[in-house]
């Protein structure tokens, strides 16, 4: 049985919770318990604050975790990362008050920085050569700068709203995270493979997200013509119809060229077009 950490609330439970059910696995949400059986698959699920998952990881607390990189990467704490799960994206950024003429990272030098995220941070100032002074403060680091007790901010971006409405503007990106799939390293082989497994199921459920699955009607003679428009390796499935004069255009596209060539295969005469959500791609 592998036992999974992941966060209790906040912005990762809720992609995390349906990542999980999509891969067949059906968890009672957090309520007032710390461990919740699952059923699907052999796991039990450990609900945590993210700050505390690298450690429950790293001593085997937990087998696995879901957790972002940038937490991973602040507890400097070895662990196995299995894979990227593609949500929970954002990064760390160094801000400074909008007024300020930034000219370069050497603006920094000197300068008092609040962050919750101390370590990533000189890190950086380190291999960038800039000495400046950290003031680790663990909540709405956004407003130290306005208080008077940082000239500028290190702290997670998203969409930049938090940034602006603070009067700050962002100067540098330094780490890019997302959330990941994490294990303890040295893990027993039989439970290496159960999360092998896991990864297995949540590689077929990232890999569908972005593509749709397209079929058609089209008159056979445009059948060449239809191929040569659908990209890549992908290459779509033709089924007969009892009209020998139309056949069934069956393809995977990518979200990002899916309008454009459905409009193309229109003009090919393609009739009766269907759009599917894709759930699993087994790649
Ligand atoms: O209670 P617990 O300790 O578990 O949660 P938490 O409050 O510490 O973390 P939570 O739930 O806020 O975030 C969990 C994880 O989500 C983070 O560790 C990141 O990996 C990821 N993530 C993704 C974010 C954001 N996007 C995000 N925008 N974490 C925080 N923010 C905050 C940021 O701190 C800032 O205040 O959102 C604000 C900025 O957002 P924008 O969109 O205005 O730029
Ligand atoms: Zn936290």
């Amino acid at each position: 049985m592998l036992r999974i950490a992941i966060q209790a609330k906040g912005r990762l439970n809720e992609d995390t919770m349906s990542l999980l059910n999509d891969a067949g696995i059906e968890v009672a949400p957090a309520k007032r318990k710390l461990v919740a059986k699952a059923s699907g698959f052999p796991i039990e699920v450990l609900y945590l604050r993210d700050d505390d998952i690298p450690q429950a990881v790293h001593i085997g607390v937990a087998d696995a975790g879901i957790v972002g990189l940038n937490e991973v990467a602040e507890r400097e704490m070895k662990l196995h990362e299995v894979m990227r799960l593609g949500f929970g994206h954002c990064r760390i950024s160094l801000a400074v008050p909008k007024a300020v003429d930034y000219t370069g990272l050497e603006w920094f030098r000197g300068k008092c920085v609040a962050t919750s995220y101390p370590n990533i941070l000189s890190r950086f100032f380190y291999e960038q050569g800039i000495d400046a002074d950290i003031y680790e403060i663990a909540g709405s680091v956004e407003i130290a700068p306005a208080v008077g007790l940082a000239d500028a901010i290190f702290d997670i971006v998203s969409s930049g709203g938090t940034l602006i409405q603070n009067g700050l503007k962002e100067v540098e990106q330094v780490f890019h995270s997302e959330a990941v799939l994490v294990a303890t390293p040295g893990l027993s082989s039989s439970k290496l493979e159960e999360v092998e497994k896991l990864k297995f199921r949540f590689t077929s459920i990232t890999s569908s997200r972005g593509y749709k699955y397209v079929l058609m009607n089209l008159p056979r003679q445009q059948v060449d013509a239809a191929v040569k428009l659908i990209p890549g390796m992908r290459s779509p499935t033709i089924l007969p119809l009892a009209d020998p004069d139309w056949c069934s255009l069956h393809t995977v596209l990518g979200e990002d060229v899916l309008w454009e060539k459905i409009e193309q295969l229109k003009a090919l005469g393609a009739e009766g077009i269907l759009v599917l959500n894709l759930e699993n791609m087994i790649v």
